[in-house]
Order: structure tokens, then sequence, then C-alpha cells
């Protein structure tokens, strides 16, 4: 088959050829990857959580039958299906269902309210969406009724029920219910988009990520080499699921592909994800810097689980200060593993084995050989060897363009098809990146991003706010926080921050883009060309904070 889904960019043909001839793409489907490592090893886990501990066999299964009910609700080959749902066994038992139809899975995540559901759902064209009852005392059940209200083409909302209750809300249908006699169905093409992802940070129009199973698999295949993954691997997904860390670098899916353990945890905390370790037998993880700082901050206090199974602690999503690498490993009695990557592809890791000063300094290089990358000005000119400059990519795994979205493309490649990440960064003599900052306004609040835009938007509809310009400033727990300038509309009645945050989040967004500060001033600072100068603004509130001491 060799039309694409519309609205996908695929790579150029003599560059999809290289990719297959030289074995990077295998023209295999996640599909054929469960159905192998099914009849290798049937008895081996694949999954397990709280409540459930499935063999590959019963995996397997799940996803024939699973995949039979999602047909009988009309979802065919094609179809884009958003995907909302808590680390539990029924995430990869969704996904791979979708894959066996041929449907897309959309990854949203748990944290995603109606201001991100719905434009993920116009965006992606999707018919379905498929989500649990609660999950932290939401009920995203009455979420996905609404979005599904307000976009018209979503016409089945599917719920996983509450693990202490067989129903589901009316209008609803229930995942369970929905099992039915396993059927054949059409192979899908392993050059074909196998879903769509997030890009962190984007606006109104959302920015969703086409991943083709040949390109995905290269980067799960070529990471879970690079993390030395085999059948003995238990993977804890303690992060949220749906992100490509924790899906990918090297993630349940490069645990599921060595033969492995998908382990899930309720929660990142190290209540909760200490004692996973300790039950499950987990050997590797991946965490956000906050959080590794907790979990390090934890096991230097003493009296904690056994977790003497785990060996490698991937740390990534923002930037690792120096000086928490090096507590890391002596705290977790682990090997610290520094990943830099990014939904659209290129991701790169410090390896296993590298020396302690890259391990800790560094955000490592490139995991493939044929990953290309490139340090430019503001012109795209490559700036001299050792200075810091803006990172451009491409290779067999980063994506060419987003899900049809012309304007963003126009953006975010040049014309020749290279990725502008966006990020700054400084590429050492020995080949390993260290990340230095961010060209645009996005805030890496501990991992998650904040579209500085979408936040002003959502700022600008409130009737007190006359203007305002989001900052990020410096923070020692999460590395970046949110900081709201103001202009008030009447002076007189400022906004506060608690009525700012109150109002964001009526309208719908996640929590972790409520701002964390407000400062209400009398006018913005502007650069020489009239712009709003973020960087004055950064500057004055440091100045101020230092004053208050
Ligand atoms: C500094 N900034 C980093 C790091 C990502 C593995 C790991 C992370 C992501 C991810 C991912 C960073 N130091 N170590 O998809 O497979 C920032 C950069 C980058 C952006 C991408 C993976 N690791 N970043 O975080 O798509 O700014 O992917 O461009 O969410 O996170 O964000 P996202």
């Amino acid at each position: 088959l060799d039309t694409h889904l519309p609205g996908f960019t695929p790579w150029p043909a003599p560059e999809a050829r290289q990719y297959r001839e030289l074995g990077l793409w295998t023209g295999e489907t996640f599909d054929d990857i469960l159905r192998a490592r099914t009849a290798a090893n049937p008895t081996a886990i694949a999954v397990v959580d709280q409540a459930n501990r499935w063999t590959y066999a019963e995996l397997d299964a799940r996803v024939a039958s699973l995949a039979a009910g999602l047909a009988g609700q009309g979802v065919a080959a094609r179809d884009r299906v958003l995907v909302q749902l808590p680390n539990v066994a029924e995430f990869v038992e969704v996904i791979f269902a979708l894959f066996r139809l041929g449907a897309l899975p959309v990854f949203c995540l748990p944290a995603h309210r109606r201001g991100e559901l719905v434009p993920i759902g116009q965006a992606s064209g999707a018919v379905a969406i498929i989500t649990c009852h609660h999950h932290q005392l939401f009920d995203h059940a009455a979420l996905a009724a609404e979005v599904s209200a307000e976009v018209p083409a979503i016409t089945r909302v599917i719920v996983l029920p509450d693990r202490d209750r067989t129903t589901v809300p009316e209008g609803a249908v229930s995942l369970d219910e929905l099992r039915s006699a396993p059927q054949e169905f059409p192979r899908a093409a392993p050059s074909d988009v196998a879903f769509l992802q997030l890009s962190g940070g984007s606006t109104g129009m959302p920015k969703l990520i086409p991943r083709t199973h040949d390109d995905y698999l290269f980067s799960v295949r070529r990471s879970a080499e690079i993390c030395e993954l085999d059948t003995d691997t238990v993977y804890l997904a303690a992060l949220p699921v749906a992100h490509n860390f924790p899906m990918s670098s090297p993630g349940i899916l490069g645990a599921l592909w060595a033969g492995g353990t998908v382990a899930m945890a309720a929660d990142p905390t190290p209540a909760t994800a200490f004692a996973a370790i300790e039950t499950f037998g987990v050997t590797i993880t991946g965490l956000v810097p906050p959080l590794a700082r907790l979990w390090a901050e934890r096991a230097e206090a003493g009296d904690t689980p056994d977790l003497s199974t785990l060996r490698v602690l991937l740390v990534g999503g923002a930037r690792c200060p120096d000086e928490l690498a090096a507590r890391i490993g002596p705290a977790l009695g682990v090997t610290l593993q520094q990943v830099f990557g990014m939904a659209e592809g290129l991701v790169c890791y410090t390896r296993l084995d590298d020396p302690a000063e890259v391990i800790v300094s560094t955000q490592g290089r490139p995991m493939s050989e044929y990953d290309q990358v490139a340090v430019v000005d503001e012109a795209g000119e490559p700036v001299p060897p050792g200075t810091d400059g803006l990172l451009q990519t491409k290779g067999p795994y980063t994506i060419r363009g987003y899900y049809d979205n012309a304007a963003a493309d126009e953006r975010a490649f040049t014309s020749d098809g290279w990725y502008r990440t966006g990020d700054v960064v400084c590429l050492r003599p020995d080949g390993n990146l260290v990340v230095k900052g961010r060209q645009d306004d996005r805030v890496n609040r501990g991992g998650e991003k904040v579209s500085a835009e979408e936040l002003e938007e959502h700022l600008l509809a409130h009737p007190a706010v006359r203007d305002a310009v989001i900052v990020s400033v410096p923070d020692t727990v999460l590395g970046e926080r949110t900081c709201a300038f103001v202009l008030a509309a009447d002076p007189a009645t400022p906004p506060t921050l608690a009525t700012v945050r109150k109002f964001v989040r009526e309208r719908g967004v996640a929590a972790w883009k409520l701002p964390d500060l407000v400062e209400v001033v009398d006018s913005f600072p502007e650069t020489g060309v009239g712009k709003t100068s973020r960087r004055a603004l950064r500057a004055a509130l440091l100045a101020a904070s230092s004053h208050v001491g």
C-alpha cells in the first residue's frame, strides 16, 4: 500500500529508500512486534499494575477481542481515536487494539481538559474518545461527554469503568462490555502513520505529530539497544505514559520490543513508585528532573523500600542541573542516563559506559549515526564549533511535517526538511550536546511545556486584564516557572494571582498551565523594534526579588 494518510508529510523517496536499505526501517508494525514476542514467549509477563498481571499471551488475547469490539463500534482503519488514560495496564491493551485495527491513537494526557481536548479532537478529526471514568477524583467520563458534544465527529465515548464498579455513565460504552470474538483485520502499512503524538506548548491549533510504524519502531529499537534492555527488563512507567519519553525512550514500547515487562506506577511520588519498584522488581525507569530530585532526597533520607533491582534511571524532558546529576547515582544506587528528546523525533542519550563527566554534565548524543544535527545562528548559518546556537535536525525518525498544519510546518521546518527544534545547544568536540535554553517563549515547567502565547490569550480574556506577557523565571524546584506580567484594565482593582488562576482553570486547561506568579506593572519595556522585551521583564523581576531578599 503506497498511499499515506492525507495530511501526513512522508520522507522524500530517496531517504526512505536509504533507511530501508540500511535496515533502519524494517517494514514491521507494532502489531507484528506484539505477535512475534507473544509467539516467542507466551508466558512471559508483559504488563503489570496494581490490579493486573498479564502474560504476553493474555495481552495478545485481550488486544484481539478489544480490536474486534472497537470494530463493532464502527472504529475503522485510519480513524483517529483520542486516548486519555492514566498509567494502567489497559493503556497498553487499548493502544495495541487500535494498532491491530489500523486505527490511530491520539495521545492525550490525564491532565488535559476541555480547552486541550476539544482543539485536539478537531485537529485530529477523531471519531471516538477512550477514557477512564474517574482518575484522581476527576470525572473523565463527564469531560469526554462534553468534548463529544462540542466536536460533532466524535460520536463514541468509550469508558474504562472504575475498579470498584462495573457500570459507566449513560451515553458511554463500557470498555469491558465491548470485547468480542476476535476477527482478522488487514495489516497496517509499516510506512503509514501509527499514531498522533502531541507537541509540547502549542496554541489554539494544536500541533499533532504523525509517527509511522517504520520510523518509531526504529527509535524504539535503538533506544532499547542503548539502554541495554532484554527479556529481564522491567520498565516502570512513572511519568504519565502518554508522554513520548515514557512511551519510547526506551519506555513501555522499548520494554515490549525487548520482550520484557511494563510496570505501571499510579503516580511518580517516591511513596508510590518506590513501593512499585520493590513489588515488581523494576530495573529501569525515567523521570523529569524535579522528580529525580525528590527521589534522590527521599533515598538519601534512608528507610526506603528495597530499590536494589533498579539499575538505570533516565532523566530528561528538561535540563538536569549538573549538581543534581552528580547526586542521583550515589543516592539511588543507579547509573544515571541523561536523555534529551522531543516528540517530533531526535532523541539523544548519554551512554551507560560514558565517563562520569559526560553523564553528569551533558545531555548526550543522538541515538543513531544517521541522525543529522546542525547548530546554526538566526540566519541558519552554522556557528563556530563549541559555541551556542540553535539546534536543527533531520534523520530516520524525525518528522518532516506536522499533521495537516501548513502554518506550523512553515515555521518549524526549513525548505530542505530540517526540523528547527528551537533549543539553544552547544555541541562539544566529543559529540555530546549541552542544552543551554530555548529560542522562543515556551516555558519548560519541570518537563511540562507552556506556550507563552496560549497562556497570554487566556489572560487577555479576563476583564481585569488589559494586556499580559508570560515569561519564564528560574525556579529551584521546577527549573522554570511561569510569571504573568499584567497591565490592569483598572489600576484601582488589579487582578490577583488567585483570581487569575481560578479564571484560567475555569476556561478548562491543564493545571500545569496556570500562572505561578502575577506581577502587575504600569507598562511593558520594549525592544528597539517595538516588541515587548521579555528579557527586560525577567531582569526587572529578578532585580525586584533580590531587593525583597
Ligand atoms: C533540556 N531540555 C530538554 C533535556 C527535553 C525523551 C526525553 C524527553 C522528551 C521530551 C522526549 C531535555 N534537557 N534533557 O520526547 O523521547 C526539552 C527541549 C525539547 C523539548 C521536547 C523523549 N529533554 N527537553 O521532553 O516533546 O526543549 O519531549 O525540544 O515533550 O523538551 O519536549 P517533548
